[in-house]
């Protein structure tokens, strides 16, 4: 991609109302625009990333077993008068009437609409266990939407339903789902702590929050030194052994009865990033989602949802990655892997060989955004630090002279001189 030609409104200075560094930097790089409170445009840099949060997270539900589904975001009110919910979820649900005066809503969560799908669908133990899941756009209407992305009012999830026959299979499915949620972060290169917590409106017995440690985060958090030691990108990660420590939100957490001592507690803020159930027959017995048994009698079937707030981790993820010239994306999640840099837009030569290198590159399958304004280099050097790709390749008169190109790191600021075919073969792996 060309920046010339690329859909990058730029901001110089950050909105006055932009409290968050995320949130600054998601604007002034141009990644989203607000329509209305807590209501977000996505532009091309924003989707980018946001597309590949969601690939991320897709690979590792279908690796853990899951089914991809889409379910409607307009859903009659009917459904969750069944399951009790309609009165009891209050302001945050955003409600409506059709042209026949019939009430719906715009789905805050899925747990009526896949109930509903199940129990006019399976009928016998023999089809279970499963479980589906979509990538939605939800509706809340948050009392105080803040903090750009973070808390919006119209966000992206991805939500997962499991049914099985028993409770023994319910937890096997929260196990797996807990680890998903592990691979899914740590591929994004976050550590984020699994918390016991509130299972709030959603409801259930076994609830747990994935909370990555940052000063801006909403959450109140408590949880042992331990973790500060475990390395949570170790292949040979131990699992029960996370589960043991302990670590809660402040409404689980009771000074009184917290088995960790005072010195060994930690205390600090985090992100919610993802948010996992299990509450076993809650809306299968309220909307009569039963199975035949294999001894002839029907079972309701148990439940557990789980949640990854997509658009939200975009934040997150800067949140996490950034310095005082802006964004470090993660290789994993960047919307291009190169940025190249030609410091001379006037110069033939230098022309002539970013562009060569440019279509090398896309031909290796490396994505590259190529700046080629007609710019000083010190706004193009902004631009790329602002904006974060993992790497910049700069072509400059001298270089080109010398046969050399500058490849710099963006997390580490390392820059190192080779040729343009060392740079290709360090890309093209
Ligand atoms: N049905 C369950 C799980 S499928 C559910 O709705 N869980 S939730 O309420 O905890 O939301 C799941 C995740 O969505 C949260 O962990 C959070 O990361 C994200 N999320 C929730 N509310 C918002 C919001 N207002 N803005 C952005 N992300 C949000």
């Amino acid at each position: 991609m060309r920046l010339s030609a690329y859909f990058l409104p730029l901001l110089k200075e950050s909105p006055a109302d932009a409290q968050i560094v995320s949130h600054q930097l998601m604007l002034r790089a141009g990644m989203v625009r607000q329509l209305s409170a807590g209501i977000y445009s996505w532009l091309p840099l924003g989707h980018a990333v946001l597309r590949r949060v969601e690939q991320i997270v897709r690979e590792e539900m279908e690796r853990a077993g899951c089914q991809e589904i889409l379910m409607p975001s307009v859903q009659p009110a009917e459904l969750w008068q069944e399951s009790g919910r309609y009165e009891a979820y209050g302001k945050e649900m955003l409600r409506f009437l059709d042209r026949h005066e019939r009430p719906m809503l715009l789905g805050p969560t899925h747990e009526e609409v896949v109930t509903d799908i199940f129990r006019r669908c399976i009928r016998s133990y023999r089809d279970l266990p499963q479980n589906l899941y979509q990538i939605q756009w939800k509706f809340r209407d948050e009392i105080r939407p803040r903090f750009g992305v973070m808390r919006g009012r119209e966000f992206l999830m991805k939500d997962n339903y499991s049914f099985d026959l028993d409770f023994e299979g319910a937890k096997r499915s929260y196990d797996n789902m807990f680890q998903a949620y592990l691979r899914t972060f740590k591929r994004m290169g976050l550590t984020a702590i699994p918390m016991r917590a509130d299972s709030g409106a959603i409801g259930g017995d076994m609830s747990h929050e994935f909370q990555i440690l940052a000063p801006t985060g909403e959450s109140e958090v408590f949880f042992d030194a331990a973790f500060e030691e475990i390395d949570f990108f170790a292949d040979d990660l131990d699992i029960e052994r996370l589960k043991e420590l302990y670590a809660a939100t402040d409404e689980q957490h009771d000074p009184s009865a917290c088995p960790v001592p005072a010195e060994r507690l930690r205390h600090g803020r985090g992100i919610e990033v993802g948010h996992i159930f299990y509450f076993g027959t809650k809306y299968s017995k309220a909307l009569g989602a039963t199975v035949t048994g294999p001894d002839g009698d029907d079972v309701i079937v148990e439940m557990g949802s789980y949640g990854i707030g997509v658009s939200r981790l975009v934040g997150a993820l800067i949140e996490a990655n950034h310095d005082d010239k802006g964004i470090i994306w993660p290789e994993s999640v960047a919307p291009f892997r190169v940025g190249l840099i030609n410091l001379r837009a006037s110069d033939e030569t230098c022309t002539a060989m970013t562009s060569d290198l440019d279509a090398k590159l896309r031909r290796a399958g490396v994505s590259t955004l190529y700046d080629d304004r007609n710019e000083s280099p010190g706004v193009k050097f902004a631009t790329m630090e602002l904006i974060g790709l993992p790497y910049q390749v700069i072509v400059g008169p001298r270089g080109v002279k010398a046969g050399v190109v500058e490849v710099k790191d963006r997390r580490t600021g390392e820059t190192v001189e080779m040729s343009p075919d060392a740079m290709l073969d360090r890309f093209a792996r």
